[in-house]
């Protein structure tokens, strides 16, 4: 075991995509009894030389993400012929609908077949809402592979958006453009979260109504952030006919600093210690004697008072004599 783990990290390394595809799947796996070789597997990653950018996507299903990321990645992998980029995309249903994962490399036509990107669908396996703490594991392992640039897409639904933060360095959402209804859509939590806004589908609208969606847009972003350096921007894209793509790496890049990425990326960690923690406690509780007082509560939750449930709750942990 020990030495096919050396192996793989090796290969991963080295920036062999078998090795990190098996790495991944490795990371993924919600086995009592891989949790060792995964730990050993990341121990032993020397931090990479050069830290990857970490730009995370996220916006309502349908707003254009998969195709805004495989468009903006084959123009900035044509505009650096070295450079290298992974993608991973984060779907919290992905678990159940199966589907998702075919759709992605589909969506990603440019990426799918590109020799210097690699995509990879992340199922969250049924993690209870938000982002899965592994997806911290999978950003640690595609940046020891030497990628320049990580692009992590999330769809917009519950806690991952605004948990999304805590992964990437900048963090994009993607809206439509049309005005009233995204403004309205897009939740507070969100637009304090976010360090830019791709207007996508700007070719689906007439140059007013675009007009009037980025005002609405920049208007909401005054009120909430007025007084912030720098302040978040609002640039209409088509991630379809490729317009826009330029002006807005040029933006997203522009956010790019090393004396600012290090103090967020210590405070992410910490907060990734807490999801940790969270999951670790969620495991130990279910098989311990607690678990099977809390499955016994939950099933009485049709038959019996709420505050009585509640004060058994209370008398389990001690908390009420
Ligand atoms: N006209 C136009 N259509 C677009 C544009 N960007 C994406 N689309 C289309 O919008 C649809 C949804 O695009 P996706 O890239 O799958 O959207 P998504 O946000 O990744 O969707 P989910 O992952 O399901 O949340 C597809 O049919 C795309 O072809 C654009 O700039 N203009
Ligand atoms: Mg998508």
């Amino acid at each position: 075991m020990a030495a096919g783990i050396e192996a793989l990290r090796e290969g991963v390394l080295r920036g062999d995509r078998v090795a990190l595809a098996r790495a991944l799947s490795l990371i993924e796996s919600v086995r009592d009894e891989d949790r060792r070789a995964r730990l050993a597997m990341l121990r032993g990653l020397q931090p990479p030389q050069k830290p990857i950018y970490r730009v995370g996507f996220t916006g309502a299903p349908g707003a254009g993400k998969s195709t805004l990321i495989d468009s903006l990645g084959a123009y900035l992998l044509e505009q650096y012929p070295t450079a290298r980029l992974a993608v991973l995309t984060v779907d919290p249903s992905s678990w159940r609908s199966g589907g998702s994962l075919l759709a992605d490399q589909t969506r990603m036509r440019h990426l799918a077949s590109h020799p210097r990107a690699f995509i990879r669908t992340f199922a969250s396996g049924g993690h209870l809402g938000g982002l899965h703490p592994r997806i911290y594991e999978a950003i640690t392992l595609c940046e020891a592979a030497g990628f320049d640039w990580l692009f992590i897409e999330s769809v917009g639904t519950g806690q991952s958006e605004v948990e999304l933060r805590y992964a990437c360095d900048f963090l994009l959402y993607v809206a439509l453009p049309y005005a009233g209804d995204e403004v309205q859509g897009i939740k507070r939590g969100l637009m304090e979260a976010l360090d830019g806004i791709a207007l996508n589908k700007a070719d689906t609208v007439p140059p007013d109504a675009l007009r009037r969606a980025q005002f609405q847009l920049e208007t909401a972003l005054h009120f909430l952030r007025g007084h912030e350096t720098p302040f978040p921007f609002v640039l209409p894209v088509s991630a379809l006919t490729a317009s826009g793509l330029p002006e807005l790496w040029e933006k997203i890049f522009a956010a790019f600093s090393l004396e600012s990425l290090e103090p967020q990326r210590q405070a992410q960690l910490r907060y990734w210690i807490t999801k940790y923690w969270e999951e670790a406690l969620h495991a130990w509780l279910e098989r311990s004697p607690y678990g099977i007082t809390y499955a016994s509560i939950q099933a009485r939750a049709d038959t019996t008072p709420l505050w009585q449930l509640v004060e058994e709750i209370y008398a389990v942990f001690g908390l009420i004599s």
